[in-house]
């Protein structure tokens, strides 16, 4: 018998497959190992067709092509890339307020690895229980001028969650971030009676603790699939050239071109477009500053 299903979640050689309503631990069938060139032949979110055997294993026979691919510099290795999940349609980046705090230039490399990936990116900033961060007003203006939505939440009072949910609603949504920003707690509150485990932020050095190990993907009751991931430290930008890094802030886009210089950087050039842009209001000054600090990393 075959039954299709999405990957939730992959634990070495085995997978489990969500597929109506239940969840099938299955086997990879091992021509698909040599058939894919992807170091990651079967990954969290893919479309699959499992054949159960008598003993309840499943067999994953087909994958269905990838509508998308969420990936990142795989660690030491700039030639690869790491497929962290397949087929996700939006990309929720999550910050917290505070412990961890706000850091934006981590929002922005997300942005750039959504588009790359095709997944819509939103923004929420969450445990604004714990008070609002002088920078709060300017990156939530800054983003709702190039139509990317930011969300307030607490995971803690519930505040937020509900538009969260209405912002998920028939996705499949991947939350990343850094850890302790809260992505599981806030998964736990979109999803009753889930209860994953959620992690402390140690005091010392006001991170969390990587409670999350796995990239997990769970069925929202309002339909549609969340993923929690495991909280990122940095994020690499695969195959992102210095050249093109411009192009990933729409609010520069108007301005390509009018610089003094061809292949002007945007920072030491005179008669820079983009500075003047940004002395004028017409970028703000965060977005410019994260540019700057990312080009630099590239
Ligand atoms: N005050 C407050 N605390 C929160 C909120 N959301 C989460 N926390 C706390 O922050 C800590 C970390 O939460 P997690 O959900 O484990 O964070 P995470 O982003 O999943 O972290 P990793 O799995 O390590 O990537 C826990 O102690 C949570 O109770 C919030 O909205 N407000
Ligand atoms: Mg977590
Ligand atoms: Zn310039």
């Amino acid at each position: 018998m075959t039954v299709e299903g999405v990957v939730v979640r992959a634990h070495g050689k085995f997978f489990i497959v969500h597929s109506h309503g239940k969840n099938i631990t299955c086997k990879i069938r091992g021509r698909l190992r040599f058939k894919s060139h992807s170091v990651t032949p079967v990954a969290v979110g893919d479309d699959v067709i499992v054949t159960l055997e008598s003993d309840g294993i499943g067999v994953i026979e087909q994958v269905e092509e990838r509508r998308t691919v969420f990936f990142r510099a795989a660690k030491g290795l700039d030639s690869k890339r790491q497929t962290i999940a397949a087929n996700l349609d939006q990309l929720a980046v999550v910050v917290s307020t505070k412990n961890p705090g706000l850091k934006p230039g981590l929002i922005d490399r997300f942005l750039i690895v959504a588009a790359i990936g095709e997944m819509c990116p939103v923004i929420i900033i969450n445990k604004v229980d714990l008070g609002e961060p002088a920078i709060l007003a300017e990156l939530v203006k800054g983003y709702a001028n190039i139509d990317i939505p930011v969300l307030l939440t607490s995971a803690i009072t519930g505040e937020g969650c509900h538009a969260v949910l209405n912002v998920l609603r028939e996705h499949r949504t991947i939350l990343a971030g850094h850890s302790g920003v809260g992505k599981t707690a806030l998964i736990n509150r979109l999803i009753p009676g889930l209860n994953l485990m959620v992690g402390e932020v140690s005091d010392s050095s006001n991170r969390g603790i990587h409670t999350t190990s796995l990239v997990e993907l769970f069925e929202l009751p309002t339909g549609g699939f969340v993923a929690d991931s495991p909280g990122i430290k940095v994020l690499g930008l695969w195959k992102v050239e210095k050249a093109d890094l411009a192009g990933y802030y729409p609010e520069m886009q108007k301005f390509l071109g009018e610089c003094r210089f061809t292949g002007c950087s945007h920072t030491h050039e005179p008669d820079c477009a983009i500075k003047e842009a940004v002395r004028g209001g017409n970028i703000p000054r965060f977005r410019y500053e994260n540019y700057v600090a990312i080009l630099d990393s590239l």
